[in-house]
């Protein structure tokens, strides 16, 4: 009977096309693959654990820190520290970097930034969240301690990116920039299988994913776009479908798989918008690029911005490249 490969075989037979081929890539995806299965386990049974909740803290952003999250951050950190492959992470769930310093660090040629559970305003509604994660090999000396232009890289220099989806299954989507797989996480077996190879995003999407709820808030440029969205016109197949999850993870998987645009733009009350540069914007602009799509801040490449701090926002628009362009022009017409 002919099966699908895990990721584990399908990392052992690409990993001679991975950037810096030495097996150590391979490795820290290995264990990004097993602080997955753990993060999933937790989120799985969140409705059973009493981890519901907000922990009562609240992260750098100023949100409510859910129980969950915290976890997925202590899962992800010592998962990936204890594998010896990284010099440090850096996290939305905190406000500066870790660098680790063990002698099974000194030979890390890796750091890598996570957003440990986007989405996680969902989990008590039990909609689908997710893990993002951005892997840059360092920029400082080995076997010195992570320093900040080790994250502060644009995302043209990542190695690879990817995410978790912890939905009605749970995926793993990532590229190391040889295109873009997606493994299905199969619990019975306990592991991930390949069941979406070389994922390319559809041409002409159909679906706008944005909160409408701040229209009001939202640059001239973007309003026209929306209504030209909604204009009846069946040559060009509108009004689209509008599709909105409130969770990153859940809303581009959907329009990686069926074709269409994510946008949080920059608004009154947002002024470089909402979503992180380097943790959110930078690893899906990789992914979506890679299956042929574009990512920009509504007028520049997400991929070539030069980042300041860590936890910056951009506005971000991406998705099927004509829809990404159609957007960009009613912006560079009306602002
Ligand atoms: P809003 C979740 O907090 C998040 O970062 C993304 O996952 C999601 O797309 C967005 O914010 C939702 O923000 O303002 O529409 O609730």
């Amino acid at each position: 009977m002919k099966r699908h490969i895990t990721l584990g075989e399908f990392i052992i037979e690409n990993q001679k096309d991975f950037p810096y081929a030495k097996g150590e890539l391979s490795a820290l995806l290995s264990s990004i693959r097993l602080a997955g299965k753990m993060v999933n386990q937790e989120i799985n049974k969140a409705g059973l654990a009493n981890i519901i909740g907000a922990v009562g803290l609240e992260n750098v952003q100023g949100e409510d820190q859910q129980k969950l999250d915290v976890l997925a951050n202590d899962m992800f950190i010592s998962t990936l520290k204890n594998r010896g492959e990284i010099c440090g992470i850096a996290s939305e769930e905190m406000e500066d970097f870790i660098s680790f310093n063990e002698s099974i660090h000194s030979d890390a040629k890796y750091v890598v930034l996570i957003d440990p559970l986007d989405g996680s305003s969902n989990i008590d509604v039990n909609v689908s969240v997710g893990t993002i994660f951005s892997i840059y090999r360092r920029v400082s000396p080995i076997g010195t301690p992570a320093t900040l232009e080790d994250f502060l890289q644009p995302g043209n220099k990542q190695v690879a990116a990817g995410y978790l989806i912890y939905g009605t299954s749970t995926m793993l989507v990532f590229s190391t920039g040889n295109g873009v797989n997606g493994f299905t996480f199969d619990p019975g077996i306990g592991s991930f299988f390949l069941s979406h190879p070389h994922m390319r995003v559809k041409e002409g999407g159909k679906i706008y994913s944005i909160n409408e709820g701040n229209y009001v808030h939202m640059p001239e440029g973007v309003k026209r776009y929306l209504k030209w969205c909604q204009e009846l016109d069946p040559a060009t197949n509108r009004p689209l479908t509008s599709r909105y999850i409130g969770s990153l993870v859940a809303d581009f998987h959907r329009n990686l798989l069926k074709g269409g645009i994510y946008i949080y733009p920059q608004g009154t009350t947002a002024p470089k918008g909402k979503l992180r540069l380097l943790y959110e914007c930078n690893p899906m602009a990789l992914l979506i690029e890679q299956a042929g799509g574009k990512a920009s801040d509504g007028k520049n490449r997400i991929l070539d911005i030069d980042p300041s701090e860590l936890h910056e926002r951009v506005p971000f628009f991406c998705g099927s490249t004509e829809m990404v362009e159609m957007a960009e022009d009613f912006i560079a017409k009306f602002g």
